[in-house]
């Protein structure tokens, strides 16, 4: 039985809505590859990067369950075993495969899911079934004409569809995907990265629909202007805040957000010890994609 909201806001470092949480979390970066194409993003295999996407290395499922073992012993705090990358968790079959063999070793600890959810509806079972407890879903936009200028293209069923006949299919699997697992218990979060020229204005109806749709927080990620997006602007401080005051007319609004790499270990904004887990160099160069 996947951990219930409630639960979730006092030992999910990124469910907690309030005060910052003292809980931590341990991103294991099993999932390689991407089935989608967001304008803003940029993949890569380093040390020196601090943002979504990134990872010192791939590691396997046996690999993860060991930097599981490795995290709990250096700081008890850990509530939350992650997937968030650097690809999506639902591309390849190794996110679930981690979250099973964790799950039977550490029955207490928080499995937590993020994808795209283009194949959010057909995986939706076995999300459940892995004992999945929390999933964010990145939603940058529920009009196809918003997300086509977000995504340039999706590769779906053995075929590439670009802009607006991509977002379709996208948007379509998100929502309905997003429903089915949120009836089934599991707690929903979504993410938005906010790119001002473009989905700054369309928020509140992204929060809005999602709510409807069962889930239960928001967290609004503002954009790292970067690869195919370096054109657009970081939004300031009064549009994130006028952006999450619109979505929380609708939902909850998480605002603690760290622009986690898909490795990242410790608590949200304090010390990160993943390079004792995971043998890296960290030197943190703050940029971003998603989360
Ligand atoms: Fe990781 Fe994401 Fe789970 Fe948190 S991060 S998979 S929900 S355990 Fe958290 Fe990091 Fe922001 Fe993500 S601060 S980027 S929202
Ligand atoms: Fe894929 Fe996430 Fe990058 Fe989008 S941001 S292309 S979903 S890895």
């Amino acid at each position: 039985m996947a951990a219930a909201f409630n639960e979730l806001t006092l030992s999910h470092p990124c469910f907690s809505t309030g005060a910052k949480s003292n809980k931590g979390r341990i991103h294991l970066p099993v999932s390689p590859g991407c089935n989608i194409n967001c304008n803003f993003c940029r993949r890569d295999i380093n040390s020196g990067e601090n943002r979504p996407g990134v990872a010192s290395a791939v590691i396997t499922p046996e690999e993860a369950l060991e930097a599981v073992r490795r995290a709990v012993e250096r700081c008890p705090g850990i509530t939350v075993a992650g997937v968030a990358g650097p690809g999506d968790a639902l591309v390849t079959p190794y996110a679930l495969e981690t979250f099973r063999l964790v799950g039977r070793e550490f029955p207490k600890m928080i499995k937590c899911m993020s994808t795209n959810g283009l194949l959010l509806p057909e995986k939706a079972g076995e999300i459940i079934e892995a004992g999945v407890d929390s999933l964010t879903v990145t939603v940058n936009a529920v009009e196809p004409g918003i997300q086509a200028e977000i995504c340039e293209s999706v590769f779906y069923g053995e075929r590439r569809f670009f802009g607006r006949e991509g977002a379709e299919i996208l948007i379509k699997n998100q929502l309905a995907g997003i429903e089915r697992v949120a009836r089934a218990g599991v707690t929903v979060k979504i993410n938005t990265v906010l790119i001002p020229e473009i989905n700054a204005a369309h928020i509140e109806t992204i929060a809005e629909t999602v709510s409807r749709l069962g889930a239960k927080i928001y967290n609004i990620i503002p954009l790292i202007p970067q690869h195919n997006l370096a054109h657009c602007s970081a939004p300031g401080c009064n549009l994130i805040n006028r952006a999450r005051t619109d979505a929380e007319k609708h939902i909850r609004v998480f605002r603690h957000c760290q622009r986690c790499r898909a490795d990242a270990a410790g608590t949200l904004g304090g010390e990160d010890f993943s390079k004792e887990i995971y043998s890296r160099a960290v030197s943190a160069e703050n940029t971003f994609s998603h989360g």
